[in-house]
């Protein structure tokens, strides 16, 4: 009885003071999965990936993106890995000079400044030992099985402003790998002028969110920045738009 009191007490003042991701974790760790600060339909796994599967992954996705780019780019990238001395030992020194890239300034409907991006048809898993586990290991989280992934790699300077995706391109989900630099995801709700909800976490490397059902549809996500913070990338997994496959 005197644990079962200590348990209600200590809940109900956590319950009452959650506000930070550091506070949700605490209370993750005391109790389980019992109480989560977010609105239902949002999940976030803070350390999904390992270090090994982050690179392994980080690798995988810029040769398929380093593919999309004119040989010119490219050369200047293999001369830059070339006159290295050693091959990258952290995830940040994967990422070649912001200037090595192409970079697009801005997306056609402004949202998403200083990227490249591309949408992936295939991994190659044959010359990443390693990476199917990896894929598998991700593709556990992913509601539904029908999927489309989606490659965005922000300068250290880029970002994405608030939006909601388009529900034409894809179903009731979103799923979130970040690789490399940390940045802040806002989700703010998007028809609610006067008391909207709104919260944010920080979303290291290895980390994993997910959006769905409600909060993809009613909430806007954003990718914010404090300063110049190291070039990200993300894997984004979403699922197919049934409605529009079946008409
Ligand atoms: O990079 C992310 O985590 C979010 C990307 C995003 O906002 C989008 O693809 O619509």
């Amino acid at each position: 009885m005197l644990v079962q009191n200590i348990y209600r007490l200590t809940r109900k003042h956590f319950n009452s003071c959650i506000d930070t991701p550091s506070q949700a974790h605490l209370c993750r760790t005391i109790f389980g999965a019992a109480i989560s600060p977010y609105p239902p339909g949002f999940s976030f796994w803070p350390n999904f990936l390992n270090t090994a599967e982050q690179k392994l992954l980080l690798g995988a996705s810029l040769s398929k993106l380093d593919g999309c780019e004119a040989r010119s780019h490219r050369r200047r990238r293999r001369d830059y890995w070339s006159s290295r001395p050693q091959t990258p030992t952290s995830l940040s020194e994967m990422f070649a000079p912001d200037e090595l890239y192409t970079f697009e300034q801005g997306h056609y409907d402004g949202v998403i400044h200083h990227y490249r991006e591309m949408h992936l048809t295939s991994w190659p898993s044959d010359e990443f030992e390693g990476l199917q586990g990896v894929l598998e290991r991700v593709h556990s989280l992913c509601p539904t099985k029908d999927t489309q992934t989606h490659l965005l790699h922000l300068a250290s300077h880029g970002d994405i402003l608030p939006h909601v995706d388009n529900i034409s391109a894809s179903g009731s989900w979103i799923l979130g790998v970040s690789l490399g630099a940390e940045r802040r995801l806002r989700m703010r709700e998007a028809n609610s002028p006067a008391n909207y909800s709104e919260f944010s976490i920080n979303i290291p490397s290895g980390s994993v969110y997910l959006q769905r059902d409600d909060v993809r549809f009613s909430y806007m996500h954003a990718i914010e920045r404090d300063q110049e913070e190291g070039q990200r990338l993300s894997v984004m997994i979403r699922d197919l738009n049934n409605k529009k496959l079946s008409l």
